[in-house]
């Protein structure tokens, strides 16, 4: 029986029908999307602190006022991720305390510090550009509610690159002092940006089985050639180095050969190990934790509104 349903759930999957929370689904296939979108939620949210950090420092209002809307636009994609993963059968709840436990993981990215105002430039250009490659095929996965909530993910993603190039244009035409500024956030970001699409093919544990069921269409290592190839002209017209000496064109290939990714410190970073792992972690918990009284407020004040209805239907 069992069999008969993972070969109908195949077929359509092969068909490019969308699978909906109500359809049936091989408990594994469900285990992979949880563990992936809420992974993806909470990288979203906690992507939010390495940005928050300068907000309050930006150097104009304008720049102010677009970091600001960046940072909560990544506030609203936790939340539909959240409740694209809360269709698979957890609660929000749950999936938090896997995060504050630490048993859940999210991206090694956000586990680096911003240090200068050109941080916000390089993010937005290289962050958020890695996260635009991986995403826009996630537009087309199979299961439903987090195809759709990609959607609008990467629509508001594009922004976010623009105003982060937008951001390394300025400092780099600008004086000495800014150029040096942008080419020391692109030596700190370079290669924590191109781990973002993690392991290589043949160390993904993951892939294979996420490719035939078409949660991924791509693998992590074709999806960094894409990048790497895209950010290399985008980096000449900034003026700037990429600080890789392996990186060359390689006519035959077509693509860009680039140097060999610190793998050690990648899996350090995702083990807990990073610079701001701890300090990222802490922030979460104590947001939870002082956001306790709302809650509750809130919970408090649902069952007051719902008693009063009731008490209503009855008079009535
Ligand atoms: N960091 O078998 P693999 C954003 C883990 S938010 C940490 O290749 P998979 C933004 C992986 O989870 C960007 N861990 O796995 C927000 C697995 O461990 P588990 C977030 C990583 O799932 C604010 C193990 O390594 N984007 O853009 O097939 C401001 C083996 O890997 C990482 C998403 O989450 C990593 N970088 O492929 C600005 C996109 N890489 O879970 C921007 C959705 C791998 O088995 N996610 N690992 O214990 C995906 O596309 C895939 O999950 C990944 C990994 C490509 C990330």
């Amino acid at each position: 029986m069992e069999i008969k349903l993972e070969e109908i759930f195949q077929e359509k999957i092969d068909q490019e029908i969308k699978i909906e929370p109500r359809d049936w689904m091989p408990e594994k296939y469900r285990k992979t999307l949880l563990r992936q979108i809420s992974q993806h939620a909470h990288s979203e949210i906690v992507g939010m602190l390495p940005e928050g950090n300068w907000i309050t420092r930006a150097p104009n209002l304008r720049r102010k006022v677009a970091l600001l809307a960046k940072v909560q636009d990544e506030a609203g994609h936790g939340l539909y991720l959240y409740s694209a993963a809360e269709t698979l059968g957890m609660s929000r709840d749950e999936m938090l305390e896997e995060l504050h436990s630490g048993k859940a993981k999210y991206s090694s990215i956000f586990n680096y510090p911003t240090l200068t105002w050109a941080d916000m430039g390089a993010i937005g250009w290289l962050v958020d550009g890695a996260a635009i490659m991986n995403q826009v095929p996630l537009c087309r996965t199979s299961y439903g509610p987090y195809a759709r909530a990609m959607v609008r993910v990467c629509k508001e993603e594009s922004f976010h690159q623009r105003q982060g190039y937008e951001i390394m244009l300025t400092l780099s035409k600008g004086t000495e002092a800014q150029k040096a500024m942008a080419q020391d956030a692109l030596n700190r970001w370079w290669w924590p940006s191109i781990m973002m699409f993690g392991p290589n093919d043949d160390n993904s544990p993951n892939s294979a089985q996420s490719m035939k069921w078409k949660i991924k269409r791509f693998s992590n290592d074709e999806l960094r050639q894409k990048f790497v190839d895209v950010t290399v002209a985008q980096t000449e017209i900034l003026g700037l180095t990429i600080p890789d000496k392996d990186l060359k064109w390689n006519a035959e290939r077509g693509h860009y050969d680039f140097g060999t990714i610190n793998w050690d410190e990648f899996f350090q970073v995702v083990a807990g190990n990073g610079p701001c792992n701890k300090q990222r972690l802490k922030a979460r918990v104590d947001a939870w934790e002082n956001g306790a009284w709302v809650r509750e407020a809130a919970s408090a004040y649902a069952e007051k509104r719902e008693a009063k209805v009731k008490n209503q239907i009855e008079a009535a």
